[in-house]
């Protein structure tokens, strides 16, 4: 993902032009009691999407929004990459004319008939629910990679993104969006109220229960942000080994290097156009210590006790290590 996704950039920036010239009101809309974008989203795509024919060798990332997409992502594809290299594939990663949106959910209505003709392997991210997932992925035994974060730094990061990137409305204080962030459905019908109570793509915390129910499938494996940030080595290897891509230690080692904060930040112009300085913000763990007050420290703790704490997720994310005030 070094080289530069001129499709990625385009699109990202055209929705981001958009949205300047829309009201905060008009920025989402909501498929089956959920709230996307409509720059970026659509029903219609939503619907044509079912058409995705899923591989059993398709490499899908799915993760909350903010859980490091981004960074598992340039991971997952420079992994892809190179072992199509080495394999001498080059008709799989090298015509531009056969990019596609990495994003699932984002894209025309003529994308999910592209994908089926697309060689393989196709790397596909999602912050969909697997409910809302094309039947097929779970009919086809495609491999799935669940990255998760804890619930304070991705509501930190998502709070800090929805005040730079123009797509998401915008919040006026920190304790606005919190109240958001922590609102699983809004039992206020006025859609002005709805939109300024729920944050799109969906609760956190719906999020890990449903994704949950698949935590122990042989095709699903669950990463979070913090084990790797704490030993980056150890968890590409862990995810090379789970795709069966086979690499030298040097070659690992070459993922492993290119994918650090400091090296996607700097090659983030090229990667990811305008969008690239909101993104790769800071990029640590705890910086949720700089925004929550006690108050919100305890509601986020009694809502992890309650939905996930006693899950295989719940258990994974290490809560006490990296959430207690
Ligand atoms: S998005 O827009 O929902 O897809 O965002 P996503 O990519 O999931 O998450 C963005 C956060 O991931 C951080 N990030 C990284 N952390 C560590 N190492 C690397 N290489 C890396 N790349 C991206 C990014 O900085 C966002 O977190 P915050 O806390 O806001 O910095």
């Amino acid at each position: 993902m070094e080289k530069p996704r001129k499709k990625f950039i385009d699109v990202v920036d055209k929705a981001m032009v958009a949205a300047n010239t829309m009201d905060r009101d008009e920025l989402l809309f909501s498929y089956k009691g959920i709230l996307y974008p409509v720059t970026v989203c659509s029903p219609e795509v939503f619907k044509a999407m079912e058409s995705l024919e899923a591989r059993s060798d398709d490499v899908i990332l799915a993760g909350y929004p903010k859980s490091g997409t981004n960074w598992v992502g340039q991971i997952l594809s420079d992994l892809v990459a190179t072992f199509e290299k080495k394999m001498q594939n080059e008709e799989s990663i090298n015509d531009e004319d056969l990019e596609e949106f990495p994003y699932l959910e984002v894209g025309d209505t003529g994308k999910y008939e592209r994908m089926n003709k697309l060689p393989s392997r196709r790397v596909i991210f999602t912050h969909l629910l697997p409910d809302n997932l094309p039947r097929s992925v779970f009919q086809n035994k495609a491999k799935i990679l669940l990255l998760i974060r804890n619930p304070k730094d991705v509501a930190t990061s998502f709070y800090h993104f929805s005040n730079g990137m123009s797509v998401l409305p915008s919040y006026e204080t920190w304790d606005d969006f919190f109240i958001a962030f922590m609102t699983e459905k809004s039992t206020v019908y006025s859609f002005m109220i709805i939109l300024f109570y729920l944050v799109p793509w969906g609760s956190y915390f719906n999020y890990l229960s449903e994704w949950n129910k698949y935590a122990e499938d042989e095709n699903v494996m669950t990463i979070t942000y913090e084990e790797l940030k704490e030993n980056r080595a150890l968890g590409v290897k862990n995810i090379a080994a789970f795709f069966g891509i086979s690499l030298t230690e040097e070659e690992l080692q070459g993922v492993v290097e290119r994918s650090s904060f400091q090296s996607m930040k700097e090659n983030s112009l090229k990667t990811h156009g305008a969008l690239g300085s909101i993104l790769f913000r800071k990029g640590g763990v705890s910086d949720w210590k700089s925004l929550f007050n006690e108050d919100q420290n305890e509601k986020m703790d009694k809502a992890f006790e309650e939905h996930i704490a006693g899950t295989k997720l719940g258990m994974k994310l290490k809560y006490d290590v990296y959430c207690r005030a």
